[in-house]
């Protein structure tokens, strides 16, 4: 992309709406506009990071054999009667009538909805286990949206929901989504802590809270700091196998990790002093195992191996889709701006051309774009005719991990300069070698 073609509404001051540094910065870098509170547009810088954001969390929901699918953002009223949430939601509940005087509602969460689709059509557990899951737009009509997108009305969420015959199944079913929600956000550059939490309007007694440790975070934690040691990495695993699957999970819960929610000072007490910890946390995604209680109350039920009906185990997954894209800049910035990890950047590599008009920089710039594209790299060239101190501050506050700068001085020595964007630290190379070393830093992401 060519910024001169491009649609960037940096701003050049602070907003003064802005309390955290996440949502200051993605109005700063031109990447969601507000349309009312809580409800944003997504300008193209930040359309694009959802959207990595989203694949991300696609490529690790099939990786585990979970199933793709895309449910409606409104839904009638009748289904959540039958499971009784209808009242129970209260005013976080979008209530709309059709021109028909119908009750219709825009969904805050689709437990209802995928219970009905599935008793619709299973009613064998030979059709057992299944995970279906989409990604949409969510409203929930919060008390107080803030923050930007952290705690919107209107927020992308990824929500998936098993279905199994028993609650050995469904529990190992949880234990899966644990693994791949550790791997989602890994990706994403991040370390999200599962935490024992409360299971509020979605029910159950089984659930762990993701948790992004930020100062910013509105959920207060407290957790024994080993917890902080773990990593997923590169491991292979069978999501078909239960050992390794309970195997994760214990290895990441069994260390003391909860929300205020659930917090015990007993338990915090028996950890050693040394590794006690109360911090703030962002919540970027829960896990539930609630049972039967929407099978039981929508009828949702299958023929078990010996003929009886019995209602199917559920559970169900949330991660928070929008609410990451704030989250990583939480944990990902400078005085300057963002710092986008490079398994999420809107695009990989900055060019910054110092002397626009030049016919060599200009000619160079092209050619690093070009072999660039040729890479499956996604450049981003700021060819407008701007000093060069706004270009940088611009890439800065963008927050693109590489930058490519080229100009008339160095293109003399048959070299550019490539700059981290993390570390500040800046090497001189041809251009061929520059490339080479961004496509490397890119290969298996
Ligand atoms: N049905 C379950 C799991 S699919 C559910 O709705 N879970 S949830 O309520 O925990 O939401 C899932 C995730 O959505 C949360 O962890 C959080 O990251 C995100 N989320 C919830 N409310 C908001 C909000 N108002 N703004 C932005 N993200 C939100």
């Amino acid at each position: 992309m060519r910024l001169s073609r491009y649609f960037l509404p940096v701003l050049k001051e602070n907003p003064s709406e802005a309390q955290i540094v996440s949502h200051r910065l993605m109005l700063r870098a031109g990447m969601i506009k507000q349309s009312s509170a809580g409800i944003y547009s997504w300008l193209p810088m930040g359309f694009k990071v959802l959207r990595k954001l989203e694949n991300i969390v696609h490529e690790e929901q099939v990786r585990a054999g979970h199933i793709p699918m895309l449910m409606p953002t409104l839904q009638s009223a009748d289904l959540w009667r039958e499971s009784g949430r209808y009242d129970d939601y209260g005013q976080e509940m979008l209530r709309i009538k059709d021109r028909h005087d119908r009750d219709m509602l825009y969904g805050p969460t689709n437990e209802e909805l995928i219970t009905d689709i599935f008793r619709s059509h299973i009613g064998s557990y030979k059709d057992l286990p299944l995970t279906l899951y989409h990604i949409q737009w969510k409203f929930r009509d919060e008390i107080r949206p803030r923050f930007g997108v952290m705690r919107g009305r209107e927020f992308f969420m990824k929500d998936g929901y098993n279905f199994d015959l028993t609650k050995e199944d469904a529990l190992h079913a949880y234990n899966r989504h644990l693994v791949t929600y550790l791997r989602t956000y890994e990706r994403m550059g991040l370390q999200a802590i599962p935490m024992r939490a409360d299971s509020g309007p979605i029910g159950g007694d089984n659930t762990h809270e993701f948790l992004v440790l930020a100062d910013t975070g509105e959920s207060e934690v407290f957790y024994d700091s080993a917890v902080t040691d773990l990593t997923f990495g590169d491991r292979e695993i069978d999501y078909d196998s239960v050992e390794q699957c309970q195997s994760v999970l214990e290895e990441f819960t069994s260390k003391y990790a909860r929300t205020d929610e659930t917090h015990d000072e007993a338990l915090f007490n028996a950890i050693p002093e040394d590794r006690r910890r109360v911090a703030r946390g962002i919540e970027v995604g829960q896990i539930f195992y609630f049972g039967t209680k929407y099978s039981e109350a929508m009828n949702a039920v299958v023929q078990g191996p010996d003929g009886k009906q019995v209602p199917v185990h559920m559970g169900s997954h949330g991660i928070g889709v929008s609410r990451l894209v704030g989250a990583i800049i939480e944990a990902s910035h400078d005085d300057n701006g963002i710092i986008w990890p490079e398994g999420v950047t809107p695009y990989h590599c900055g060019i910054v051309n110092l002397k626009q008009g030049d016919a060599e920089a200009d000619a160079a710039c092209d050619a690093l774009y070009a072999s660039l594209t040729a890479l499956g790299l996604e450049p981003l060239y700021d060819d407008r005719n701007e000093r060069a101190g706004g270009k940088f501050a611009t890439m800065d506050l963008i927050g693109l991990p590489w930058r490519i700068t080229v100009g008339p001085r160095g293109l003399k020595n048959g070299v550019v300069e490539l700059t981290s964007r993390r570390t500040g630290e800046s090497e001189e190379l041809p251009p061929e070698e520059a490339v080479k070393k961004v496509a490397e830093i890119y290969a298996g992401l």
